[in-house]
Formats: structure tokens, sequence, C-alpha cells
């Protein structure tokens, strides 16, 4: 039988205006809770532990799920190393701080595949963190995601502190950012096919060479998981997040084009770099709590698209 979360507990989502975070918002929301906390980057740089310490002494959080973060594609962190790893240091290491100094409950941590070893045996399991060399793509966001997710066992084994972690797998879905440089593969791919409908042009760039396989999960199932974890999951062990299945990025492009401009053909980019050749999550650990993601790929590209259409004059580009 599950656990059940008081619905009046004091949670603060971190990074709300992210796709993690306002999926969050929403999803705790619609499942009841009445005090979730947030904060604009306005009203507290998460870089700066005066300013999070005294955030949190007001605030009163009794949970936390800390999704804030510096993040990007391929490109944005190919290119800016140095950004991506001092924002994500600083950014958990106050939050986890504050948080054990105002005595929060319970805290989730969000890692992220990429973080396992570039050469990781597939699929991968949790024990294999910290087993290998990165991948060069993204070596300083993986530096800095790892000293956060350590960082909760560590404030664990030393405080007590109830902080769990989980590594979710690639994400997507509405509010994502569609900016070509710094986005990911998928929303980028629905804006290029978009644009190339559009514009009358029956070629659309691919970077890469198309054989790198990813895992795909819409951000809605994370956002399920994540409570899931708050209510049922309390452990040192990290938990991956993911769907179990993945596919090259050429199958991914060819699934956007059938459903965004079907009359479109791809042309590989093999200037650009291919990162990781393969990165699917052993799911075993959470499907065995029972939880399971809910959405196929091939319809959350669909209403990803569709919610795309809908905020086409909104979106992040
Ligand atoms: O999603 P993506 O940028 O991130 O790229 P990673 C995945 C794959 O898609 C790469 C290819 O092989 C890209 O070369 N790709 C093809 C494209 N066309 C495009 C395109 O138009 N835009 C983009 N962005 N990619 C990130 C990490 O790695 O994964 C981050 O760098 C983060 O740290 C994230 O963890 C989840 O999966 O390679």
């Amino acid at each position: 039988m599950p656990n059940t979360l008081d619905r009046q507990t004091r949670i603060y989502i971190s990074g709300h205006r992210g796709l993690v975070g306002s999926t969050l918002v929403e999803r705790l929301r619609a499942a009841g809770f009445e005090n979730l906390l947030t904060a604009t980057r306005a009203e507290v740089d998460l870089r700066d532990q005066g300013a999070v310490d005294a955030w949190f002494a007001d605030a009163r959080p009794q949970m936390v799920v800390h999704v804030a973060g510096t993040v990007g594609g391929i490109q944005a962190n190919a290119t800016r190393p140095a950004d991506f790893m001092y924002d994500n240091l600083m950014i958990h290491a106050t939050v986890l701080r504050a948080a054990w100094r105002q005595g929060v409950e319970k805290l989730l941590y969000l890692g992220s595949s990429c973080i396992y070893p570039r050469d990781c045996p597939q699929p991968m399991r949790e024990e294999y963190l910290l087993t290998g060399p990165l991948e060069t793509t993204n070596e300083a966001y993986a530096l800095a995601k790892i000293t956060g997710l350590k960082s909760c066992e560590y404030y664990r084994g030393q405080y007590g502190c109830h902080f769990i972690s989980a590594m979710p797998t690639n994400l997507y879905g509405p509010r994502d950012n569609f900016d070509l440089a710094g986005s990911h593969v998928l929303p980028a791919l629905i804006r290029k096919f978009h644009e190339a409908r559009l514009a009358g042009q029956t070629e659309v760039s691919v970077w890469g060479t198309g054989a790198p396989k990813r895992e795909f999960m819409h951000v809605d199932d994370l956002a399920a998981a994540c409570l899931f974890l708050l209510e049922n999951y309390d452990r040192c062990e990290t938990i991956n997040v993911g769907t179990g299945q993945d596919v090259t990025i050429g199958e991914l492009a060819d699934l956007v084009r059938k459903i965004v401009h079907p009359e479109a053909q791809l042309v590989f980019d093999t200037s650009k770099p291919d990162g990781t050749p393969r990165k699917l999550l052993d799911v075993s650990r959470i499907h065995a709590l029972g939880w399971k993601h809910t959405i196929e790929l091939h319809e959350g590209i669909e209403s990803t698209y569709r919610w795309f259409l809908e905020h086409v004059d909104q979106v992040r580009v």
C-alpha cells in the first residue's frame, strides 16, 4: 500500500520555471498539495549561500525537490563548461546546506543519466556511477551533478538527513527549451522540422551520425516518479528513472519527421558531435518498487508537438 504525504506539507520546488520544475508544480497541485513554495531568480540567487539561507529561514519548507540547475544540450554543455560547472556546483551546495540547516524533513535531488561513465555497460545500473571516465562534451555538468548527488549521501551519513536522489534519463515535453543552439535534441528536431515545413524546405539537418542511442522520457512521467519517490523511497542509493527503452538519433529524427513534416529528408551533419554512444538506464530497481512510465515516445512527441503549435509565439527559442 503506497504511503501518502500530507497534502498540507510545505514543499519547495527549486527551478520551477524550467521543464522539470514547472511540470512538478503542476503535478503536485493536481495531486492536492496546497503549500507549494517557489522562488524566482530575482527573489533568490541559488548560487548565493546567504540569500538561500535567508529564503529558507523565511519560507520554512518541510520538503524540497531540488531540480534547479544550469542545463542544456550537447552544444551548450560543450561550449560553456566553466558556467555549467560553477552554476551547478554552487546551486547544489547552497540548497543542500540550507536544507540541512533548516531541518528539512526530506529532499529529493535529481541527477542525470549523463553522469554515468561514457563507456558504461548497458543498460546502466545505479552502481556503475564513478566506475569510469566521463563523456567529454558534458564532463563539467556531470562532475557538478555527481558532487551534488554524493553530497546527499554525505548529509545523510553525517547528519541523518533524509536526502534521496534519482537519476532521470533524457527528458522532453511541454515548456522545454526550443533554442536551437542550447536545446536538447528532441525539441530541436521538433522546431527544425516545423520551420522546414513552413518554409517549404525538404531537407532537415540532424547533428552527428544519427547512430548514438538515447532513452527519452516524457517529463509528466518524471513528475509522477518524483511524487512516488517522495512518498515511497528513503534510501541512500540513487535510483534510475527511465523507460528502459532507447532509439537511435536517426530513428528519433524519423519519428519526428513523420509527425511534423513527412515530406522532409534527414541530412546528417557529421561536423557536429555525437556525444555518448549510448545511455540506457536499467530501471529494474524502480520497477520492483511498483513504478513504471506511462507515456510512450510516439504519443509523447505528438502531444509535445501539439503543445508547441499552441504556444509557438511564447516558446523559448
Ligand atoms: O539531446 P542532446 O543535445 O544531448 O543530443 P546528449 C543528443 C544527440 O542528438 C547527440 C544529436 O548525438 C546530438 O548530436 N542531435 C541531432 C542533436 N540533431 C540535434 C540537434 O539539432 N540538437 C541537439 N541538441 N542534438 C546531454 C548532455 O547530452 O544530455 C547534458 O550534454 C544533459 O549534460 C542531457 O545531461 C540530458 O544526450 O548528448
